[in-house]
């Protein structure tokens, strides 16, 4: 039984842990996997060997940087460069040196919805790339976007790398391509990474490290509800499970509860009870194809105007534009 009193939520990781712990089956958002110890882990995560996609979009910015540079540049040589979740920078680093050493007129304006990420990037690219401007914007990608185009006519390259679009079903993908192709100008373009169907094994290995890296990531969405809301989870009580359908392309992880236990989470008032191999689900990292990637762009009113790939086609780049 749970036990729970008339809850009253004063945020809304509270309001979700709630009605994520208390439906069947459960479940709890990726978003939160992200606090300062999230963030480290992802970090970490992303240097893993096992973890391809970043060494993969790193090898495609690298290997087309001059290619991709024009193309950012042509028709009206003068543009913002805006990133949607911009993180350490380290990928778009390729392309602002190139940028910046070849005399192309852009300005680099990265949006992040942490204030601390964008202080520690705009603080690295004063020290490796001083003659970048940099025009930092904390909020959500909607509000960021919004602000930028009251502001004036510049032409917009909306970057989104990583494949962070993988962690929404495709509906709520078509959604928010939706939403920024409504932001977009004729002249924009939409530079973005999907990483690829392919081997299943690679795509399992990817999410389940032996070194338990990716168990930890995981299980740190319980590590905050301990920290932030009172729990007392017994993360070692907990495994780390992932799975992949090739048929569909979605990797799921899951969080599952190694025995019968009873977690309480003091500021929610509530018991959460567990039994037995009971799962958390946590996660989707989708897997795309051609033809999926079209679809979606043609759902948000896009269209694909060319893609970047590495040699074995684990990860693609698209760019799209207003159709
Ligand atoms: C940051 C959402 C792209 O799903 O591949 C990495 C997060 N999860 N390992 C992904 C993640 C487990 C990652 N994204």
């Amino acid at each position: 039984m749970q036990k729970s009193t008339k809850a009253i939520f004063t945020t809304q990781f509270e309001e979700e842990v709630h009605a994520g712990l208390t439906d069947f089956p459960k479940h709890l958002s990726s978003k939160y996997f992200y606090d300062e110890k999230g963030d480290k882990l992802f970090q970490d995560i992303m240097n893993m060997p096992e973890y391809y996609l970043t060494q993969k979009e790193y090898d495609i910015l690298l290997n087309h940087t001059a290619e991709i540079s024009e193309l950012f540049s042509s028709g009206n040589p003068k543009f913002k460069l805006i990133e949607l979740g911009a993180g350490d920078g380290k990928k778009t680093k390729i392309l602002l040196k190139y940028l910046s050493e070849n005399g192309f007129d852009f300005k680099y304006q990265p949006i992040d919805i942490s204030q601390n990420v964008l202080n520690g990037l705009e603080k690295s690219l004063q020290k490796e790339l001083p003659n970048v401007t940099v025009e930092p914007q904390q909020g959500t990608y909607f509000e960021a976007l919004e602000e930028i185009n009251s502001e004036n006519g510049t032409k917009k390259v909306i970057l989104f790398l990583g494949s962070n679009i993988g962690n929404l079903l495709h509906e709520q993908a078509i959604d928010f391509l939706k939403s920024v192709q409504e932001l977009m100008q004729d002249e924009d373009l939409f530079f973005i990474g999907f990483d690829m169907k392919k081997n299943p094994q690679t795509i399992l290995d990817a999410y389940n490290d032996q070194t338990g890296i990716t168990a930890a990531f995981n299980k740190n969405v319980l590590a905050r509800i301990n920290n932030e809301l009172g729990g007392n989870f017994d993360l070692d009580k907990f495994l780390h499970w992932e799975v992949y359908d090739p048929e569909t392309g979605t990797a799921k992880s899951y969080l599952v509860s190694k025995e019968d236990q009873t977690v309480s989470i003091d500021s929610l008032d509530v018991l959460i009870d567990f039994k037995q191999w009971e799962t958390i689900h946590t996660e989707i990292s989708q897997k795309y194809d051609d033809k999926v990637v079209a679809w979606l762009a043609e759902e948000a009113g896009l269209k694909i105007e060319t893609e970047f790939s590495d040699s074995e086609k684990f990860y693609k780049n698209f760019v799209l534009r207003k159709r």
